[in-house]
């Protein structure tokens, strides 16, 4: 290699390494920006008796007012108060509007925007219930369950979500899937 060309592989690798080494240094500074300090986690309480959790994530919401509420969806349908006392309970069964395992996360939201949030929950038997959160507890909404059925086939829920489908700012459709395929209750 000519001495010629020898340096100007030289410089694009200075050019090269000086790049990388501006990239590193916006890392390292983007890095120390995030390291922000996490508070330790603190165990609360420990709720059990409960039934086994399945991909229902715990839900925090006020439900229309008088303080912040955690709601479980397991088998049963569980609200605590922020004290983790209970104040209510929808039971699974079939003799109930929801059987069966809740297997994915529950729709909380005023479907209908007449102020009164609903907790949407499927389970088995293509059964999905709207329960209204009325007078400090859970009551079923009128023309609920619904039934999420494809083909003469009822099977278990495992996608469940809402959403304003028309865009008109007034209510939510509620959207539930089984074993790869969407189906409206
Ligand atoms: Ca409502
Ligand atoms: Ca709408």
């Amino acid at each position: 290699m000519s001495f010629e060309n020898s340096h100007i592989v030289c410089s694009i690798m200075k050019k090269i390494f000086s790049s990388m080494l501006f990239l590193w240094l916006i890392f390292l500074t983007l890095s120390e920006a995030g390291a922000a300090p996490v508070q330790r986690p603190e165990l609360l309480t420990q709720l059990k008796w409960t039934g086994t959790s399945w991909f229902g994530s715990p839900i925090i919401h006020d439900l229309g007012g008088g303080g912040k509420k955690l709601i479980g969806t397991f088998y049963d349908v569980f609200v605590w108060d922020h004290q983790f006392n209970l104040l209510a309970k929808a039971p699974s069964g079939s003799g109930y509007p929801h059987e069966g395992r809740i297997y994915p996360p529950a729709v909380c939201a005023d479907l209908d925007v007449d102020g009164i949030y609903e907790i949407v929950v499927a389970g088995s038997n293509g059964k999905v219930a709207a329960y209204e959160w009325k007078q400090n507890t859970l009551a079923v909404k009128g023309g609920w369950p619904a039934l999420a059925c494809d083909a003469g086939q009822c099977p278990e829920i495992r996608g469940l979500s809402a959403g304003d489908l028309n865009g008109d700012g007034n209510g939510l459709a509620v959207f539930a899937a089984d074993f790869g395929q969407t189906v409206c209750p």
